[in-house]
Order: structure tokens, then C-alpha cells, then sequence
């Protein structure tokens, strides 16, 4: 069978078909000076961006930024960190000043199209809330007619608040800063009687006020924020290699492994765990990707699988204690889905 006939039976990939050469590239950046430099939250959020008093950074937002590392270099301390604030991430990430983000970012359309920039992987799918203090008597976003709203500039979140209030034909009085740190200050002074942001940024900032019994999280979600890493546009390796390492967990979160469990798990006979754990003879999915066949493991190893990362950053092993919710594996009824690694 001549060539032209086994590739029309078998795809032009069966017969040697090399893809134009793509410029270099993020990925191939970050090999060559040994680290990736992840833009993370500027305001310590805890659990999903934060920093403690000796400097270590952990989250839910930093284990992406660890899990790439892991995949990258078999090494997931092989991360530098640039916190940023709403209005500085994006301009930071198109400069090259970080090589990608990882900050409770929504992905919108306008995002994707006007920035220069892409998103692919959903490491928490949220929804804008409202705080307010338990003193004010409210039970529901409805019935906030007329209250001063305090609310970040350069985030999804003005846009929402204003078409929620438009919608339900209710007034509002918008107390906007470009820091988060005056939004807090101007909520806690009751300079404003709500607080609207991600409900996972709103979890999170009400453990830091001084009273956090006296707030509570009004029930309703007015928005969708599927919130994500980010990297430049046209970038597909290093796109490829981020978008795979949160699926990585994802994954490893469908197999039942661990990073208690993995080297018990490299022995299973079922080839779907022994290809991701670069166990089976000839594969090269790692290769592919531009890494080790072992990157799927090192991720594991060193990051755990997405349950556990949810767990210990902002889950039941955390003070959030946010439940899995919309962040449930699919087969639990929720959206977090890895493709098949294969
Ligand atoms: N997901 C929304 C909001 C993200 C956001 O920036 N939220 C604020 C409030 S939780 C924040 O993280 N601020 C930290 C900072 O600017 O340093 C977006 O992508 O625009």
C-alpha cells in the first residue's frame, strides 16, 4: 500500500505527518530558566491564593501553578510567584511579566477574544454573591433596594451587580476601589452595606473580618464565574501543558488515586491508570505534550489529585469549609470533567 492510500485509510498521522513547526513558545521559556513565574491573588485569599508568614504560597489557584511545575520539571517548589491585583493580572500576563495566571479569573468571552489571551481548564466553577452584616435583617439579594454596594474595580463583578440590579428593577448605590483591600476597609467601616464578589472570594473574606459571625453570605448567585488559568493566545503547547495538569487531577480523582495511594496504583493492570501514570509500554502522551511520561505522576505525587487540593485549600480540611457543589466530580453530579488522557 503506497503512502497516500495508508494515510487516506488510517489519517495522516499514521504515516509520519509532521504538523508545521509552531514558534517556541511559553513552554519552551520555562524549561529554559528552570521555573515558572505564575501570577497569583494580590490580596492573600486564602484558599486560593495566599501567602504565610514564612512566604509559602498555598491554594487552590497555587496548586495549579505547582501542578505545572510538577509536570514541567518533576518538581513542584519550581514556581515563582507574582501576586496581582484585578486591575494589574492581565496586563502582567500580555507583557510577559508572568508566564501565566492562576487568580480566581473568569473566563468570558470578551476576555478570551479582546486580551490576547486564553482559557481552557475550569479549576472552580463559581457564582457572584452578596455579604452583608447579619445586623441589617436581609434574607435575600431582593430585598436590597436602595443599600450602598461595595465592589471591585477591574473584575466581572460590576458588570453583574449592575445588571442584576437593572433586572430585578431595584436601586443601588455602587462604592467602587481598585483595591481589595479598600473594598474591605470601606465594608467593615459600613460605608457600604453589602460586599459583592465571588461567593468563594466572599467564603474567604469574611474569615479575614474582624467578626465573621456577624456576616453572612446571602443565598443568592446572580452570576456564572467559571474561574481558570489563563495564558496568552496562540501559545497551544503551553496552553495544552496548563489546561493538562488541572485535568491531570481531575483524572486522578475519576481513577481513585492519590498521592497516598500512586505507587500502590502504578501496579493496577488497568491500562487507562498504567498510561497515566506512564506505566505502559511505548506510550507517549507525556512526550507529546512536550514532558516525561511520568508528569501525570509527579503532578499527583506532589500536588494530590483535585479532591484532595479542593479538600485541603478550601474544602472540609480548611477553615472555608465550602462543599464540593458545582466542583463535584461529574459522576457526583457535578462539572468537573477530565477528557481522557490517552
Ligand atoms: N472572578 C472575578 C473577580 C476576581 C477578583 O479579582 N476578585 C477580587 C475580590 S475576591 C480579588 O481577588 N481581588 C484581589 C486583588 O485585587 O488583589 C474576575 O475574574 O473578575
Amino acid at each position: 500500500m503506497n503512502n497516500k492510500i495508508l494515510s487516506a485509510v488510517l489519517g495522516a498521522a499514521a504515516v509520519g505527518f509532521v504538523a508545521p513547526a509552531a514558534f517556541a513558545g511559553t513552554l519552551d521559556d520555562v524549561k529554559a530558566k528552570g521555573f515558572v513565574q505564575c501570577g497569583v491573588n494580590g490580596s492573600n485569599l486564602a484558599g486560593f491564593g495566599a501567602q504565610d508568614s514564612s512566604g509559602k504560597w498555598s491554594g487552590l489557584d497555587v496548586d495549579i501553578c505547582r501542578a505545572v511545575a510538577a509536570a514541567v520539571f518533576g518538581d513542584a517548589e519550581k514556581v515563582k510567584y507574582t501576586p496581582l491585583s484585578a486591575k494589574d493580572r492581565f496586563p502582567a500576563l500580555q507583557s510577559g511579566e508572568v508566564d501565566m495566571l492562576a487568580r480566581n479569573t473568569t473566563w468570558t468571552a470578551s476576555r478570551d477574544s479582546q486580551l490576547g489571551l486564553d482559557f481552557r481548564a475550569v479549576n472552580y466553577y463559581d457564582g457572584q454573591g452578596f455579604m452583608v452584616t447579619k445586623e441589617l435583617g436581609v434574607k435575600s439579594a431582593l430585598e436590597l433596594s436602595g443599600a450602598a454596594v461595595c465592589v471591585q474595580a477591574g473584575t466581572t463583578t460590576e458588570l453583574n451587580l449592575a445588571d442584576y440590579f437593572k433586572a430585578n428593577s431595584l436601586e443601588y448605590k455602587p462604592v467602587v476601589f481598585e483595591k481589595q483591600e479598600e473594598v474591605d476597609a470601606a465594608y467593615q467601616s459600613g460605608r457600604c452595606d453589602v460586599y459583592t464578589t465571588d461567593q468563594s472570594g466572599l467564603y474567604s473574606i469574611r474569615l479575614s473580618l474582624s467578626n465573621p459571625d456577624d456576616h453572612m453570605i446571602l443565598p443568592e448567585i446572580i452570576s456564572k464565574e467559571p474561574l481558570g488559568p489563563a495564558v496568552r493566545q496562540n501559545d497551544s503547547k503551553w496552553l495544552d501543558v496548563v489546561s493538562w495538569a488541572h485535568y491531570a487531577m481531575v483524572a486522578a480523582e475519576e481513577f481513585g488515586i492519590t498521592s497516598d495511594n500512586l505507587d500502590e496504583m502504578t501496579k493496577s493492570d488497568n491500562p487507562d491508570i498504567k498510561r497515566f501514570l506512564g506505566e505502559e509500554k511505548d506510550q507517549t502522551i507525556g512526550k507529546d505534550l512536550g514532558l516525561d511520561e511520568k508528569w501525570a505522576y509527579n503532578i499527583v505525587k506532589q500536588v494530590g489529585n483535585y479532591g484532595q487540593s479542593f479538600e485541603r485549600n478550601v474544602g472540609s480540611g480548611s477553615p472555608l469549609k465550602i462543599e464540593r457543589g458545582l466542583n463535584a466530580l461529574w459522576t457526583k453530579g457535578g462539572l468537573q470533567y477530565a477528557p481522557p488522557i490517552r
